[in-house]
């Protein structure tokens, strides 16, 4: 999801702490051991994160909008039908060894053609929002040129029927799945591309703006470019520091020009981007750990952010070689995007430590980007590895409503990978989901009651789904999907959801459940 997930940087030292570890520029590099650190400073992160109050029932406000989250290629199949261009992610999962059991989203959850079941879940589940994508080359197979109708058709259909559900259709124009006839042309380390995009905005905003009203251009920029174009483990596969750099900013540009497209064709229509953040804690009270943090700060949480809403890379990381950037004079003003709201893509937390000279000297990145992420073994484990600190939500949106004049906040994904399957009566008792949705909605109204505005709450996700690089292994869904059969079950989790989202409330623990 961002700038350090999915893949662990290891050292023979330090499995165990890497292993807790999301990857990405920072932790390209090895990861040194914690013990080693502590010796010589002292460690700042909390051993617990705040327990928040359980014990009295939570109100969230009017009008929230309780949701889920999904994106095409991770759920739709008939990757070739109707006219579909192929994307990177078709070339990438098709390329052996890429995912993980050889498994692709040829199929996935067959949702192009069982989009009426996946609705039919969420109604059963009270939601009234649904954040789905299009898939760009559905819409235009080669990246350019006038729409296939066939797509328009496909999406105005599962509008129609959201709307008719009462649920809001939420849409991400771009979640991961560009037409490979741009990639062969240089992707988003092609300038041209950010041109690209701005038109094919233009033509979902013509397509569907008379009925959409929300939007967001992007799903978690920093987790595409990075991972895609760094770390190589999703498409398109590159590994460069230089075509990171490059499709930054046509990322950072194409922001800017798809926002203006929006708004031309639809100046009521309200947007944003569903960014991929995580609040970075130092690992010890060093001068340099501190200084690293915020450097990791501003790339994990502002390297897409910052340019749209101030027009400007972040002030921590002013020393970026703007010609390798392939930074034009007038850019600044061109990635300008006054975004109506932020989405926040929350799992969990940061902690950074400050590369020695030798790491400096040995890595690109580290030279570029001195500071690195070190895991924690404080809080307790989903079944996908990732640290579950429900404080992340708090603090990242409070840390947001500071520093941003209290913006519009959807939190556009939050969830966790257990791999519960169904028990010998068929049902899905996947009581770890429900304490991590819980805890993280206590920790997202103190936020809300702290005063930033938020305005509605998506789990990741509707069901379970193709989890890219890891295939079909993690399961995040609050439905359960049969993936032989298609058939969707409610997990206890969807059901508990649903109780929620009928009430607009959390309830209060029994004494018996808060021990
Ligand atoms: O599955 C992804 C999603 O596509 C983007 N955000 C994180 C999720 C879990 O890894």
């Amino acid at each position: 999801m961002r700038l350090t997930r999915r893949e662990f940087a290891r050292s023979a030292l330090t499995v165990s702490v890497a292993a807790a570890l999301p990857a990405g520029v920072f932790s390209a590099c090895s990861v040194s051991s914690n013990a080693a650190r502590a010796a010589n400073s002292v460690p700042l992160t909390s051993s617990q994160s705040t327990q928040f109050d359980t014990s009295s029932e939570i109100q969230f406000p009017r009008n929230f909008f309780w949701g889920t989250a999904t994106a095409a290629y991770q759920i739709e199949g008939a990757w070739k039908e109707d006219g579909k261009g192929e994307s990177i992610w078709d070339r990438f999962a098709h390329t052996p060894g890429r995912i993980k059991n050889g498994d692709t989203g040829d199929v996935a959850c067959d949702s192009y053609h069982r989009w009426h079941e996946d609705i039919a879940l969420m109604r059963a589940m009270n939601l009234n929002s649904y954040r789905f994508s299009i898939s760009w080359p559905r819409i235009q197979p080669s990246g350019s040129g006038p729409a296939n109708s066939k797509g328009i058709d496909h999406y105005s259909r599962l509008v129609d029927a959201l709307l008719k559900a009462q649920i809001r259709p939420f849409v991400t124009l771009y979640h991961w799945d560009l037409p490979q006839v741009l990639e062969d042309a240089g992707g988003w380390t092609n300038r041209d591309t950010s041109s690209r995009f701005a038109d094919y905005v233009e033509l979902a905003s013509r397509a569907w703006g008379d009925r959409v009203s929300d939007w967001m251009l992007f799903n978690e920029p920093s987790a595409f470019v990075d991972l895609g174009h760094l770390e190589g483990t999703h498409a398109p596969g590159r590994k460069s520091l230089l075509d990171f750099l490059r499709a930054s900013h046509t990322v950072n540009l194409a922001q800017g020009a798809s926002f203006r497209a929006l708004k031309a064709t639809r100046p009521s229509a309200r947007v944003g981007t569903a960014f991929s953040m995580s609040p970075c804690e130092p690992a010890t009270n060093s001068e340099e750990d501190k200084l690293a943090t915020e450097r990791a700060h501003a790339m994990t949480n502002l390297w897409f952010l910052e340019p749209a809403l101030n027009g400007r890379y972040p002030e921590a990381l002013a020393f970026l070689p703007e010609t390798a950037m392939g930074i034009k004079s007038g850019d600044f003003e061109k990635m300008k995007a006054p975004l109506d709201f932020i989405g926040v893509n929350l799992y969990y937390r940061a902690i950074v430590s400050a590369p020695s000279a030798l790491e400096r000297l040995s890595h690109a990145q580290e030279w570029l980007f001195p500071a690195k992420m070190v895991g924690s073994e404080q809080g307790p484990k989903t079944d996908f590895g990732w640290e579950i600190w429900p404080q992340a939500l708090y603090d990242m949106v409070t840390r947001i409503t500071r520093d941003f004049n209290r913006p519009v906040i959807e939190i556009t994904e939050s969830g966790c990978a257990y791999n519960d399957g169904p028990d010998a009566n068929g049902a899905i008792r996947d009581a770890r989901r429900i304490a991590y949705h819980r805890q993280y909605l206590q920790a997202l109204a103190h936020a809300i009651a702290d005063g930033a505005d938020v305005r509605g709450y998506h789990a990741w996700s509707l069901m379970d789904n193709f989890e890219w690089a890891e295939g079909f292994s993690q399961r995040f869904g609050l439905a359960y999907v049969d993936f032989k059969t298609q058939q969707r079950t409610i997990k206890e989790s969807g059901r508990w959801y649903a109780k929620v989202a009928a009430a607009n409330t959390l309830p209060a623990l029994t004494a018996t459940q808060q021990d």
